[in-house]
């Protein structure tokens, strides 16, 4: 027995024994509740952050604390293992991205190990193995055979710098997510899923998902983008002029139809072409328009641009003319690319009639009456749609003055809809997501493009196509795009001489499903089989709230696709969401580009596995950020060191008598029931709240009250008692070092296989309580009564008490508040 904790032995002998049991490997047991506890894997950058410790911490002591409840638990690792930086560093140092992302993984598993997470290794997946990608390969030819994939010429992000297609959620602030340089638009060909099917299931399921946290589900809503409208139709003045002689539009308010005075179309709109062949002027701001490069995400903030066409389109209603505009803020990808304009009711349309000097008309007015329309001033209540009425929407047609939004709504669109102009929708802003990427360092998409036969899918048994890593780079491009070798073959259908597709998959593509992966990770005839169906739902996922939408929205979608193969019989992924808060220095997100990173290896070194998860869990509950401390790791340390050596006194001690719970004086048995409320406590912080924080404060606390223990024989059995509850609770947290005094202690079997600790509800209850006693508010006394007295009882002790007598004296009590097991309140004047 050593007599100063010594971390770096204690843990190398403990992960020894794991390593030796092969104690994380689990396999499918019918006889227990299975617990899936997945942390979102890494990408293999080179060496673990600070983030990475935090998040596998969090996931490792859900997973442990699970398997002493008792259950069957998985816990996997892998590697998302495509993607960019893998690239880049190909360029800049010439190592080929394989050798590079491989020596990062060899790296990057030790670290893992060296923490002491409780991963089972053989289900280790990395992603850029052809034994993952050609499930994914294979997957995605079901989806072309099924009509999800297609593809399509579509204007694209296109990031110059990394000669990229972005997806619309990497575009951050019109700026690459990567290199934050600006992002251009352009047209290309590109594959597309179609998660656009799956946009209502998407949104109806997520009310499933009750152990999500809220805002995720919120995000999510607003990014699937839901929308009930109409899809309603302008005739053309000149229908001759113009193909099918009718504009579509979709809106979201045909309670304003009236108020509609001039329609506004994408600058790619076809009319908007139309119109320009005659146009010089018109044409040119469309080519300008064109080459503007601007993300969608800023459409909404910047300056609102258009041009009159000269055509005019007749109102669905009225007959009157109206003006057709285009303009920079209309989008071609959504709705039909035009919009009817109510200047009156939208503020866009608002600023942009103030700007051209178009009409604006109010059709909307507070029902209250007290809110006066200035045409020359937007004021937000223009647009709102409770506590109002429509007005100036008469006009002999029909009567659809005096109606609020909804009914206003509904008269309108019954009205056009049994005039055949127009029809109720449902509206998404989601997209189908581009899968496409024109790196290298993907999964190959398995298509052979031929001249005859088209798009042909690589049929099953030539997958996977592997990806040449013997590659060299010149430039920035993909070396594949210029490697006959690779791409040169025979169109699987007519045996003519063919292309393969040279653009890999999107890296979010391998991250939707590794979760299912991995639970049948070595199996090469089937993508999934029936342990996946054992396994998922995943019970616990664990990740960063910056996955928030894409990731999650992907996995999500990929689940239900995977579903509707027949491959899960599941309709969500993840039952449980916990998405952990950065970690922080000095205020700031810790990151290469700012210096302030902390290197967990030097702690690790240093201090040992145990005091660096100790801390991360100690510092901030798991959603908030946690900022950064040294004297906190310090403290995590010395906390460990004063426990080692308690554990070590005692030992020393010899052994403990046997308990005898009725034989304790009051002293030992506050002590004990100090144990077993901490037990409760820190089973409920680890379960239902996971508040890991406070579970570790309970546990010190108890530490502490067990150290006031004497030296008498039955005090020593309380401490033994408390001793072992204290090694069972933390081991989650700190599992080398509860490893080393369990044994200590004298505990049965190896620490990882305990049972969680039962609370002994006899022990619980209390003789006596302490309550305090208040006049008007301030504490006057102190007094213990029974635990069960009955409220008046209470009462009549607290107004017996010395102090308080006193403080009553001269003055008539009007009122006595008992808040059992706390205080009494005497109010009195
Ligand atoms: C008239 C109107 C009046 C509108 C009003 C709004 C307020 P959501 O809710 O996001 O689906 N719109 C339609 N297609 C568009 C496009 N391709 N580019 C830009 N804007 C487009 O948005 C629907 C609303 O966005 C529609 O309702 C339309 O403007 C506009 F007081 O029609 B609205
Ligand atoms: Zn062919």
């Amino acid at each position: 027995m050593d007599q100063h904790y010594n971390a770096q032995t204690i843990e190398q002998s403990t992960q020894q024994h794991w390593l030796d049991n092969n104690s994380f490997a689990v396999a499918h047991d019918d006889a227990r509740e299975k617990f899936y506890c997945l942390a979102m894997f890494p990408y293999p950058s080179g060496q673990l952050h600070m983030g990475h410790v935090r998040n596998y911490t969090i996931a490792d002591v859900i997973a442990r604390y699970q398997r002493m409840l008792g259950k069957n638990v998985l816990q996997p690792m892998g590697w998302d293992a495509f993607g960019l930086p893998a690239e880049n560093a190909a360029i800049k140092n010439n190592v080929p991205p394989a050798k590079w992302t491989a020596q990062n993984i060899d790296y990057m598993r030790e670290q893992l190990r060296r923490l002491g997470f409780a991963y089972d290794w053989d289900r280790e997946i990395a992603t850029c193995n052809p034994e993952y990608y050609r499930w994914e390969q294979w997957f995605f030819t079901r989806l072309f055979e099924k009509g999800l994939a297609y593809k399509k010429k579509a204007e694209v992000n296109w990031c110059e710098t990394d000669q990229t297609v972005l997806a619309n959620e990497q575009v951050v602030d019109g700026c690459c997510w990567r290199c934050d340089n600006p992002v251009e638009r352009r047209e290309i060909d590109q594959w597309f899923i179609k998660i656009t099917d799956y946009a209502q299931q998407l949104l109806d399921d997520l009310d499933q998902l009750d152990q999500w946290p809220e805002q995720v589900r919120t995000m999510q809503r607003n990014w699937i983008g839901r929308s009930e409208g109409v899809n309603l139709r302008f005739g053309l003045a000149d229908a001759a002029a113009t193909e099918g002689g009718e504009i579509e539009v979709y809106t979201t308010r045909p309670d304003t139809l009236m108020g509609a005075t001039y329609l506004a179309v994408a600058p790619q709109h076809p009319l908007a072409k139309a119109a320009a062949e005659s146009n010089p002027e018109l044409a040119a701001f469309i080519r300008e328009q064109g080459n503007v490069k601007v993300a969608e995400a800023d459409m909404a903030t910047m300056e609102k641009l258009g041009m009159d066409t000269g055509t005019k389109a007749l109102h669905p209603i009225t007959g009157a003319q109206v003006p057709v505009w285009v303009a920079n803020f209309v989008l071609m990808s959504y709705g039909s690319g035009a919009v009817m304009s109510v200047p009156g009711h939208d503020q866009r349309d608002f600023e942009f009639a103030r700007k051209y000097g178009l009409p604006i008309v109010q059709v909307v007015a507070k029902a209250s009456d007290d809110a006066d329309y200035d045409a020359s001033t937007w004021q937000d209540w223009y647009a709102d749609k409770e506590g109002t009425v429509s007005i100036n929407s008469g006009a002999g047609y029909e009567a659809f003055d005096g109606l609020d939004c909804k009914a206003a709504f509904d008269a309108i669109a019954n009205h056009l809809e049994a005039a055949g102009k127009g029809e109720r929708t449902v509206n998404f802003r989601l997209r189908d997501w581009g899968v496409s990427r024109q790196r290298y360092w993907g999964a190959p998409i398995p298509i052979i493009n031929c001249a005859s036969c088209g798009a042909v899918p690589v049929p099953a048994q030539d997958l996977p196509v592997v990806l040449p890593t013997e590659v060299e780079f010149q430039g920035v491009g993909s070396p594949i795009k210029t490697m006959p070798a690779f791409y040169e073959t025979a169109c699987p259908q007519c045996g003519g001489a063919a292309q393969r597709e040279t653009d890999t998959f999107d890296t979010f593509m391998e991250s939707s499903w590794y979760y299912a992966r991995y639970a049948c990770a070595r199996n090469d005839q089937q993508m999934l089989d029936a342990e996946a169906d054992y396994w998922a739902p995943v019970d616990q996922y664990v990740g960063g709230i910056e996955h928030a939408i894409l990731h999650l929205l992907y996995a999500r979608f990929y689940h239900k696709l995977m579903r509707d193969e027949g491959l899960v019989h599941s309709d969500e992924p993840f039952t449980r969401l916990l998405t952990q808060g950065m970690v922080l220095k000095d205020g700031a997100k810790m990151s290469k580009s700012k210096g302030n990173t902390v290197d967990p290896q030097a702690l690790i070194d240093r201090y040992g596995a145990d005091t660096v998860r100790l801390f991360s869990m100690f510092a901030a509950p798991p959603e908030q950020s946690l900022e950064w401390s040294d004297s906190g790791v310090e403290g995590a340390n010395r906390f460990l060191k004063r426990l080692w050596k308690l554990v070590q006194g005692h030992v020393e001690a010899g052994a403990a008598p046997a308990l005898e719970a009725a034989a304790l004086n009051n002293n030992q048995k506050a002590a004990r029931r100090k144990t077993h409320e901490t037990i409760a406590k820190v089973a409920d912080d680890y379960g239902r709240r996971q508040t890991f924080n406070t579970a570790i404060a309970a546990v010190m606390e108890l530490c502490n009250e067990l150290g006031k223990l004497d030296a008498e024989p039955q005090s020593r059995a309380v401490l033994d008692e408390g001793l072992r509850a204290v090694v069972l609770m933390l081991n989650p947290i700190v599992p080398h070092i509860c490893h080393d005094l369990w044994q200590q202690l004298g505990g049965e079997g190896a620490l990882l296989d305990a049972p969680w600790p039962a609370v002994d509800e006899a022990a619980l209850t209390r003789d006596a309580i302490d309550m305090v006693v208040q006049v008007n508010g301030k504490v006057r006394a102190k007094m213990s009564v029974a635990a069960d007295a009955p409220k008046d009882a209470v009462e009549a002790a607290a107004l017996q008490q010395d102090n308080v007598q006193r403080f009553l004296d001269g003055v008539t009590v009007r009122k006595v508040i008992v808040v059992p097991g706390k205080l009494v309140n005497i109010v009195a004047n």
